[in-house]
């Protein structure tokens, strides 16, 4: 992996004053990101000075200089949820067919749920609705379907930290038809306590390699005193039941090392939420030698971008196996 020259490529002076909530914004973190009509688009998460969260998004020919619109997403029918709603974040963003769906979190009332939007040109988007029933988040999509329904990894928030925040120690795999209702098939991967991914949660939406789906995820590492270490790993699923781990990163593949990953409004994170790979076959693989643009949240403070090759991130999933691949 490697980080980009330009990085950090978003900061919050990036972001243009919107009035009267976006002067002076505070953070710029954990993109969505997706190509779109031949041009890498990222839906951004904006928090204010009065910790208010806001989605925007930022358009770029190359995938690493970024132009951010200014104006900020809205969801049309998000006001007929009956539940106050604090904050729609982390949006994850799946082309399928001709839609982009866009996965975010949102925090209501103790507890967070997932909720689905949609759009098919980045200007006008329609809320599906709330899609998840428990306390839930890092809900991602599926590029296609598999057996015949939408599939999605969700992670359900099953552990009450001393916070009081939640949180999850394991990714399940979810089926739809509608991608209203959702049904849990199974646990995907858990958490492995005293390593690097004690808790953990899906990244960017699969991507579909020969060698199975390519899934980047955050691993947290817990220490003393709450101090939480934000990672990044990688995992292969087998492309017909994607509850099957083929292959797991015995060592991450990105740690907070850079000052603006490990200093911000959350030190210590690195959070990656959008993947752009430009090859692929005409059965819709990624092709091993392609670009990967990987876009993450640093320190909940601002943006970066890493370089690799989809090969290269297959490979690190066999890395230090004792046995070899
Ligand atoms: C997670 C999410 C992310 C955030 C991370 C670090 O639980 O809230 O949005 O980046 O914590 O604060």
């Amino acid at each position: 992996m490697k980080r980009h020259k330009y990085n950090p490529i978003i900061t919050r002076a990036d972001i243009p004053e919107i009035g009267p909530h976006l002067i002076d914004v505070s953070s710029v973190f954990n993109p969505g990101a997706i190509k779109f009509k031949d041009k890498y688009l990222l839906m951004l998460r904006v928090q204010n000075r009065g910790r208010e969260t806001f989605l925007m998004t930022a358009e770029s020919r190359d995938g690493i200089d970024f132009t951010i619109n200014p104006k900020v997403v809205h969801f049309n029918g998000i006001e007929e949820v009956n539940e106050k709603i604090y904050h729609v974040y982390d949006p994850r963003i799946t082309h399928i067919d001709d839609q982009y769906y866009i996965m975010v979190a949102i925090d209501m009332e103790d507890v967070c749920r997932l909720g689905l939007a949609r759009t098919n040109n980045f200007e006008g988007y329609d809320f599906i609705g709330i899609v998840s029933g428990d306390d839930n988040r890092n809900g991602v999509l599926f590029p296609e379907k598999i057996g015949g329904k939408y599939m999605r990894l969700d992670r359900p928030n099953k552990s009450r930290l001393e916070s009081g925040l939640t949180s999850g120690d394991s990714i399940c795999l979810s089926e739809s038809d509608d991608m209203i209702k959702w049904n849990t098939i199974g646990e995907v991967m858990q958490g492995r306590p005293h390593y690097w991914d004690e808790r953990i949660g899906a990244g960017p939406p699969p991507v579909k390699t020969h060698e199975g789906w390519l899934l980047v995820y955050h691993g947290i590492a817990t220490h003393f005193a709450g101090n939480n270490i934000y990672q990044a790993g990688v995992a292969l699923l087998d492309l017909e039941n994607p509850t099957v781990v083929l292959a797991r990163s015995r060592y991450n593949i990105l740690e907070p090392r850079e000052s603006y990953e490990l200093t911000g409004q959350v030190p210590n994170v690195v959070f990656p939420g959008g993947m752009i790979v430009d090859d692929y076959d005409a059965d819709q693989f990624a092709l091993p030698d392609s670009r990967a643009l990987i876009y993450y949240g640093a320190a909940d403070t601002c943006v970066g971008l890493l370089e690799t090759k989809v090969g290269e991130l297959v490979t690190a999933c066999y890395e230090g196996r004792e046995s070899g691949r």
